[in-house]
Formats: C-alpha cells, sequence, structure tokens
C-alpha cells in the first residue's frame, strides 16, 4: 500500500504506537496518534516521539470529523479488535492492520516468526543469536519489547528480522509472511481477550496463514494443539519432540538431542552441555535448532551458540542468594503453564509469590505442579483470593495475602528459612501493579540486592 499522504490512525501510546507513529512518518503519511487513556496528555506522548513531533496526537475520543478522515487504522496490540470503535472502521471499509502488518508492508529481507504460548522470549533470543553468528544484518524485533516498525525501514534485502509475535498481534495481520514460523506451544492464557481457547489457537495458527509449502513452520509435537494443526498447516512441517523419538525431527531422548531426517538420528549434543535448563528450555532450543537449520545455519555453528546461550532474564533467572536463601526471579511466568515450569525447576522448600491481573485463568495444574514444594504461598493483586481458595481446594494451609509487592516480599523474607528458595512466578501478568513483567521482575531484583546479608 502506498502510505504517502494517506491519513493513518494509530490507537495506542504506547511502544508500539510510537514506532508506528515514526515509521508512519518516514513513508510520507500522516498519522494521528490516538490514545484512549484520559489520563495521559498530549504533551507526555509527544514527548516519547523521537521524529514526527508535529504528529497530531488525540487523548480520550476522536471527532467524528476526524475519523471520517481515517484511510488505514494500525492498532497497537494491547488494543482489543472486536470492538464497536473498531467495528465501526470495518464496517465503513477501512483496513485494519497491527503494528506488525505495517512494519512487515515496509521492510525487506527475511523474516522468522517465533509464536506459542510460552517460551517465545528465550525462543526468539536464542534464534537471534545463532542468526548473528550467521549473517551480518540481524533484528529481533516484536513482543520481545522492540517494536518491529522501528527496524524495518532500514531493513535490506539482506536481513533476517527475527520476530516473537504475540496471538495479539496475529489477530491484525494481513500479509505477513515468514520465511520460518515456528509455534511452540498452545496452552490457556489471555481468553480475556480471546473468548475461547478455539479463537486464541486460531490466532497463534495464523501465523502460517500466508505460508506455502515453500515455507516452513517448526511444531511441537508433544502439544495438542499444535500436533493437530500439524495436519492442515499450509507450510512444511519440521516437528520437534521432547518425550519420542521421531523418525523426522528434533528430539530428546534421555539427556541428548538427536535430528532425524527418515529415520535416520544423528546426535546432536548433551543438554548439559548448554547453560539453560528444564525441559521447557530443551524444547526451546530444539526449536531454535529447526528455525535455524531451516534458514541454511550449519549445526557446528548453532550448537557453538546453544553452548554458550545465558538464560533469558526473567525466566527463572537466579539472583542472589541471601542470609542461606536462594532468590529465582520468573516474573515471566504470566500465566499458569508458564509458572509450572517455574515451580518445576525448584528442588527445594519453597517460597512461592504469585498473583497478579485477572485473565480468567485456572490455577489447578499449577498448583498441582507444587508438588510439596511450595512451604507458603504468598499472594498479591485481583487474583489472590481466586487462587487462594484453589490451593485451599488442593490442602494448602500457608497462604498469606499482601496489598503491596513490597509487602508481599517482605513476607517471603521473613517465610524463609536457610537453605529454601523464594520463588517469584506469578502465574499471572503483572498489569494494575506494574506495566509489565520486566518491571515487576526489576523491583523483585532490587528489593533482593538491597536484602542485607545477614539479618
Ligand atoms: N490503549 C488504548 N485503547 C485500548 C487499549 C490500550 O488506547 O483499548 C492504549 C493504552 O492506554 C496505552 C497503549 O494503548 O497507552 C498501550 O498499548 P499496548 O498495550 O499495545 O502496549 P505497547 O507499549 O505498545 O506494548 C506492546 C505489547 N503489549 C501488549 O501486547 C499488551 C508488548 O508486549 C510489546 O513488547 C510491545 O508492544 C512491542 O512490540 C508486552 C506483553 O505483555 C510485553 N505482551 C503480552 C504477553 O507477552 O503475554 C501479549
Amino acid at each position: 500500500m502506498d502510505l504517502q499522504g494517506k491519513k493513518v490512525l494509530v490507537v495506542g501510546s504506547g511502544l508500539s504506537g510510537v514506532g508506528a507513529v515514526e515509521a508512519l512518518h518516514h513513508a510520507g503519511a500522516e498519522p494521528i496518534l490516538f490514545d484512549e487513556n484520559e489520563k495521559l496528555t498530549a504533551e507526555e506522548v509527544r514527548g516519547r516521539l523521537t521524529h514526527g513531533a508535529e504528529t497530531e496526537i488525540v487523548i480520550g475520543t476522536l471527532t467524528e470529523e476526524q475519523k471520517a478522515s481515517v484511510e488505514l487504522v494500525v492498532l497497537s496490540p494491547g488494543v482489543p479488535t472486536d470492538t464497536a470503535f473498531v467495528e465501526a472502521f470495518r464496517e465503513k471499509g477501512v483496513k485494519i492492520w497491527g503494528e506488525i502488518e505495517l512494519a512487515y508492508e515496509m521492510g525487506k529481507g527475511t523474516v522468522i516468526a517465533i509464536t506459542g504460548t510460552n517460551g517465545k522470549t528465550t525462543t526468539t533470543s536464542l534464534v537471534g543469536a545463532i542468526m548473528a553468528a550467521h549473517c551480518k544484518d540481524v533484528d529481533v524485533v516484536g513482543n520481545i519489547g522492540n517494536p518491529y516498525t522501528l527496524t524495518a525501514l532500514d531493513a535490506t534485502e539482506e536481513t533476517v528480522t527475527v520476530a516473537e509475535i504475540s496471538s495479539f498481534q496475529l489477530e491484525t495481520i494481513e500479509r505477513f509472511k515468514p520465511k520460518v514460523s515456528a509455534i511452540l506451544n498452545i496452552t490457556p492464557d489471555h481468553l480475556n481477550r480471546h473468548h475461547t481457547m478455539e479463537n486464541y489457537a486460531a490466532a497463534k495458527e495464523a501465523v502460517c496463514k500466508n505460508q506455502t509449502k515453500e515455507e516452513t513452520c517448526v511444531l511441537n509435537y508433544e502439544n495438542s494443539y499444535t500436533r493437530a494443526f500439524g495436519e492442515r498447516c499450509p507450510a512444511r512441517v519440521v516437528w520437534f519432540s521432547s518425550e519420542r523419538k521421531l523418525a523426522d525431527g528434533f528430539y530428546l531422548e534421555g539427556k541428548e538431542i538427536f535430528r532425524a531426517k527418515g529415520g535416520v538420528r544423528e546426535r546432536l549434543m548433551d543438554i548439559h552441555e548448554m547453560k539453560l535448563v528444564g525441559v521447557c528450555n530443551v524444547e526451546n532450543v530444539m526449536a531454535a535448532m529447526a528455525v535455524t537449520t531451516a534458514c541454511g545455519v550449519p549445526m557446528e555453528k548453532i550448537l557453538s551458540v546453544v553452548r554458550t546461550f545465558a538464560p533469558v532474564e526473567h525466566r527463572i533467572e537466579f539472583v542472589a542468594t541471601k542470609r542461606g536463601v536462594d532468590y529465582y526471579n520468573d516474573s515471566k511466568g504470566t500465566n499458569p503453564d508458564a509458572a509450572i515450569q517455574g515451580i518445576r525447576a525448584m528442588d527445594r522448600p519453597t517460597v512461592l509469590l504469585g498473583g497478579g491481573y485477572d485473565k480468567q485463568s485456572e490455577y489447578d495444574e499449577w498448583i498441582e505442579a507444587f508438588d510439596g514444594k511450595v512451604k507458603c504461598l504468598v499472594l498479591i493483586g485481583q487474583t489472590r483470593e481466586k487462587i487462594a481458595a484453589c490451593a485451599r481446594n488442593h490442602g494448602l494451609s500457608d497462604i498469606v495475602l499482601a496489598d503491596t509487592f513490597e509487602e508481599a516480599f517482605s513476607v517471603c523474607v521473613e517465610k524463609a528459612e536457610p537453605g529454601d528458595a523464594v520463588l517469584l512466578s506469578p502465574a499471572c501478568a503483572s498489569w494494575g501493579m506494574f506495566p509489565n513483567y520486566g518491571v515487576r521482575g526489576q523491583r523483585f531484583k532490587e528489593m533482593v540486592n538491597q536484602m542485607e546479608e545477614s539479618c
């Protein structure tokens, strides 16, 4: 689409909206940056823009005249796509794109897209590191926190864009077509936005909707949704499995990773050679191997990066030992399935700090995964009563509800004894108390690091 002179409504003035406005400005379009949050001021929002400072900014509500002038709408991922506001534009035939579609339309080169409920950030970072060892120009973008629009304009045919893509972002793609995609797993999350598991799975599967057998999609054989999707996936499928030998694909057997082709297998590495821990990370590594192999990276190069790659911040991240207690930051455990990986990685009595924004998740499976290791559960946020009730049903008795994150942290410090672990792994998003899980994890690490070594 030729964007020159086009009136484009950008909804949301966060990272994505700012990236979209700047890219639109460079493309010669006339963006209107709109945010419904009336607590913001236009000056504050203008301060976020490095380019396009003359952009029209509207806070609160748009006038009918402003709405009538719009030729394209670009939504930030946090903006629901099924509201009357968005529907009114759709009915008038105005195109609704997300920030990812806008960036894809403007960009060039090879695109790799990684989605899934859990493991996206680790896998995207690892794929980015492997591709950077093989190619000169690699951008790691998307849900990971680096808007795709900020790098798309500088991309050339040689550029490799490795994008972490969320279900929110996939709801608004149109022609987005990665050379290689991966769906790591699909488990319940964001049901308040997508309403049903079917809608959520469909959003994830859309990552392949424009792919053909010329392109590749990497799928997890051990997840019921992705396995079923393999049957109707439009791309060439490459499988990975942490539970069984595959005739074709990447798999874990015992402590070793293998690649098989037509039943002929090749041992790739022992999992103790890598710094990442836990089965979830072995799956992420196998997915990254499959993705980068499909991009033509030689296996020796892939293995040398995998051996040195360190865990991503906020994902079962060891912070420090204070007064004999090990503190772990798993702030990225923003849904029950991710948090299950967090508690599974603990090998000692654990004081667990959980709770947060209500995404209408169910917590039974998470609490079952405690497996006798959680000596005290400290809860915060909107979900604290719901989680406490569920934990009591599963026989847990030491449950403390706290009003603030700081109060919860103090309770954890009090309850933990030398030899224990304190784990922040909330099973909930941070929204309502923090702007995102990164800020929550940083605050946790600050509090740990400020503790005295002894009482
Ligand atoms: N807003 C509206 N109307 C609405 C909803 C929001 O005007 O109906 C406004 C808000 O007032 C706010 C702005 O939109 O000012 C926020 O937009 P946003 O929520 O899309 O946030 P961004 O800062 O643009 O960040 C987004 C992603 N956020 C979400 O998907 C919620 C970031 O993912 C991503 O890193 C960033 O784009 C860059 O691509 C975060 C996330 O939590 C980390 N993602 C979810 C997850 O990982 O589970 C999907």
